[in-house]
């Protein structure tokens, strides 16, 4: 059946994308010193030994064209879908096929299992200018394997082997990178001849530290969510008779909701790292909702937006104690898998500490078996299922209940619940993650051309005009530390969490009593591909106040 096109993709399929002037002309590359993590040095370099300490790579502007052998690479999209990772793909492509027209690039269908069980295709320049500019990981698709064991890994080799694959690039968020790390490691170890290469993707903008300024996705995610939460908020402000709970996914960190909330300005924007700083209980947090609906509503506003961070139920101290019991104690839990759901509940709560099985007990059903739900394979708990926009709207009504019968609120308060997440994952991706992504994938070509392996990606410099933005080449080794996960130490990338004493976060603070009294709603628009400058490349504001 032949696609049809809209006349957006069709302009979107033309765009060409910005690179940084350090990806123009032959390959150079400067060497920096050497790396170590910030944390648990000593046992970080007994696991990776030959990847441990490797120095930073800055690419610049080469004048000398060298000869460089054709390579044939393999790429495989791990996690949640983020747009621009279509521009990774073409970015690596043309990189390869800039320093050597014979490269090949192999796509593993459907994330690490592809890999696993041998599931790829060649992705041919045809297949190539289908997907630029597109939202998505359709090309290849994406999954959430972990890869961790060494029959998992030799799986992979014996097919790059087969398709004479030098080096691979893994496209995730920290724990896809984790893997990179110890995957890299693993066949140098080896001396397998098969480089590995990161590139940080997520929406969720908690792959970052000072290497990494942003990941990509999270740029045009918050925008179509400020969109969608903007002409919410128009309707709010135009029949005036509805709260709107709006969950905003991050499975951990509460970025999205804030560049959200700075992007729109709601009536209140939770930040779960602020809830865990103050040590709030859910019925502070409840009250402290509650509170505003009221003071609005004696002044004649009986609507509002709450922006509610869709990691939240994992910062609420209590809870977070709670989920850690629940984790140890479903992580392979054959015996809960067996037991009659009318009957988990009971289970659960007799297994756990008594001050645990008090809260769970207290939980209604709903959200209580919400808790239960399969993990990922990473381990976390899957919050994209858990309605704690509904738990919150619900809680906020019985506090009010109760304060009307006190005679101390008087209002209304109708509910209108919305979870941004899926729609905003696959997006067509913004001017800046396109240009972005193109550029990590270039850079990861370089690396390859390089030689190098055990790095990631990256792109510095951001809010920069693209033309000087610099790409570098990070060691995976030195953004390792040791965490307790699924009831062992492991090794893992440190996710990125809301810095209460950063730019963004304090922007927020000194603006929001403002916004939960009067309506200094905003309403941003879509995302714009064409126009000027300032319509179209603006990177987010959290990069933005973080970097200038
Ligand atoms: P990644 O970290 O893999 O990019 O995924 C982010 C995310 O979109 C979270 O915000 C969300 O909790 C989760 O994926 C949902 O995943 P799934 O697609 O498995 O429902």
């Amino acid at each position: 059946m032949k696609k049809i096109l809209s006349a957006l993709q069709l302009a979107r399929r033309a765009y060409m994308p910005k690179l940084p002037k350090g990806l123009h002309g032959a390959i150079e590359v400067i060497e920096e010193g050497a790396t170590e993590p910030a944390a648990n040095k000593d046992e970080l370099k007994s696991l990776f030994p030959n990847t441990y300490g490797l120095p930073i790579l800055k690419f610049v502007e080469g004048n000398e064209k060298k000869n460089i052998p054709a390579v044939n690479v393999g790429i495989l999209l791990s996690g949640g879908p983020a747009p621009g990772g279509h521009n990774v793909i073409s970015g690596l492509y043309d990189g390869l096929k800039a320093f050597n027209k014979d490269c090949r690039l192999y796509g593993f269908i459907l994330g690490p299992s592809g890999l696993i069980d041998h599931q790829y295709m060649e992705l041919t320049g045809d297949i190539i200018d289908e997907y630029r500019n597109t939202g998505g990981f359709d090309m290849i698709g994406t999954g959430r394997t972990k890869l961790e064991t060494a029959e998992q890994f030799e799986r992979g080799l014996d097919i790059m082997k087969e398709l004479g694959i030098k080096a691979l690039v893994i496209v995730g968020g920290d724990d896809s990178n984790t893997n990179a790390a110890t995957l890299a490691e693993y066949y140098m170890a080896k001396n397998a001849g098969i480089q590995v290469i990161g590139c940080p993707k997520t929406i969720d903008g908690d792959l970052k530290n000072e290497m990494i300024e942003i990941s990509f996705g999270f740029d045009t995610a918050c925008k179509i969510y400020s969109e969608i939460i903007g002409n919410i908020q128009r309707d709010c402000n135009s029949t005036r008779k509805y709260w709107h709970f709006i969950k905003l996914m991050g499975r951990s960190a509460s970025h999205i909701a804030l560049e959200c909330a700075l992007q729109t300005q709601p009536t209140i924007a939770i930040i779960s790292e602020e809830v865990e700083a103050k040590n709030m209980t859910l019925d502070d947090l409840v009250t402290y909702i509650a509170r505003i609906v009221a003071e609005r509503s004696a002044a004649g506003m009986d609507y509002g937006t709450v922006l509610v961070p869709e990691g939240l139920i994992e910062f609420i101290p209590a809870m977070k104690k709670l989920i850690a019991e629940l984790n140890e104690l479903l992580a392979g839990s054959q015996e809960f898998a067996m037991i009659k759901r009318s009957a988990q509940r009971s289970w659960v709560i007799s297994k756990l500490s008594s001050e645990n099985a008090a809260i769970y007990a207290s939980l209604p059903e709903r959200f209580a078996s919400q808790l239960t739900l399969d993990r990922d394979p990473h381990g976390n708990v899957q919050v994209s299922r858990i309605e704690t926009e509904i738990l919150l709207s619900s809680m906020v009504g019985i506090k009010l209940g109760k304060w009307k019968e006190e005679g101390k609120y008087v209002g209304k308060f109708a509910v209108q619940h919305h979870f941004l997440g899926y729609e905003g994952r696959c997006g067509f991706p913004s001017n800046f993650d396109a240009d972005y992504c193109y550029s990590l994938g270039y850079t990861a070509s370089r690396l390859v051309a390089s030689g190098k392996s055990g790095y990631m990606a990256t792109v510095r410099n951001l809010i920069a005009p693209a033309e000087e933005w610099i790409a570098c080449g990070v060691p995976l080794s030195m953004m390792l530390n040791i965490e307790h996960r699924k009831g062992k130490d492991c090794p893992v990338i440190r996710k990125a969490l809301v810095d209460l004493d950063g730019k963004p976060f304090k922007t927020l603070a000194s603006q929001r009593e403002e916004w939960a009294k009067g309506n200094a709603f905003v309403y941003p628009g879509p995302v714009q591909y064409f126009g000027p400058s300032e319509i179209c490349d603006q990177p987010s504001k959290t990069l933005v106040l973080e970097r200038s």
